[in-house]
């Protein structure tokens, strides 16, 4: 069994044929200018560094012929999906329906919502849209892993603290075995993306393991198969 002896708090072992990798929403929406993470005031440069360590993840998992699951934070066109207590939180430049420079802010089929075109999925890797912050909350996800058999995953996107992390936590809570890519994540905020490394892998990995998207790539190459 593959095992990645440099994660931390300490080596994480993975089946091979039972492991997943989740992409979270790394969307133009939040990535790039002109989408909801600009219209709420953040840096979205912040967040690019993450993109080719995402790719370094998708290649592997690909040549590895893993299961790949992507996300995106998406809203039907009626808003039906979008509780107004999300609409109207905060003071954003432009609120979730919104017309931007990318089409209507975190809106499904509209250009922003896309994922960026450097990480775009492949046929045949699952999709998945997400009223939520976290991927299993009024989504198939479940019944996705279930499908595939799925008991670890491999986590990366953004941001860090907040799909990313909620995401996590609804994963531990169901029983799978998490591992967060370090540099294929990032956030807004420096600060918090430190703290939610922090926190995952703190009481003996009460959320789950750490490590580097080379780590991970380097335990899927076929010599390192136990
Ligand atoms: C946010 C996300 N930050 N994907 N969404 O609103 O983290």
């Amino acid at each position: 069994m593959p095992e990645i002896a440099g994660a931390l708090p300490f080596p994480y072992r993975f089946p091979r044929h039972r492991t997943a990798l989740l992409v979270i929403d790394m969307q133009r929406d939040f990535v790039e200018p002109g989408g909801f993470g600009e219209a709420l005031g953040n840096d979205v440069s912040r967040l690019q560094p993450a993109i080719p360590s995402v790719a370094r993840l998708l290649a592997a998992f690909r040549e590895a012929r893993m299961p790949i699951i992507h996300t995106r934070e998406a809203h039907r066109p009626d808003l039906a999906d979008c509780p107004p207590a999300k609409r109207m939180r905060g003071a954003a430049a432009l609120r979730i329906g919104d017309l931007g420079p990318m089409g209507r802010i975190l809106i499904a089929g509209e250009p922003g919502n896309d994922i960026v075109p450097a990480l775009a999925p492949l046929p045949g890797e699952t999709v998945i849209d997400k009223p939520g912050k976290g991927a299993f909350y009024a989504t198939r996800l479940q019944d996705v892993l279930k499908g595939f058999a799925i008991s670890h995953l491999v986590i990366a996107g953004v941001t860090t603290e907040v799909c990313v992390q909620t995401t996590m936590r609804e994963a531990n809570d169901r029983g799978y075995e998490c591992l967060l890519a370090e540099d294929a994540t990032e956030s807004y905020f420096p600060e918090f993306k430190a703290a939610t490394l922090a926190m995952v892998r703190a009481q003996g990995a009460i959320v789950g393991w750490t490590a580097t998207s080379e780590q991970v790539a380097a335990a899927l190459r076929p010599d390192e198969d136990g």
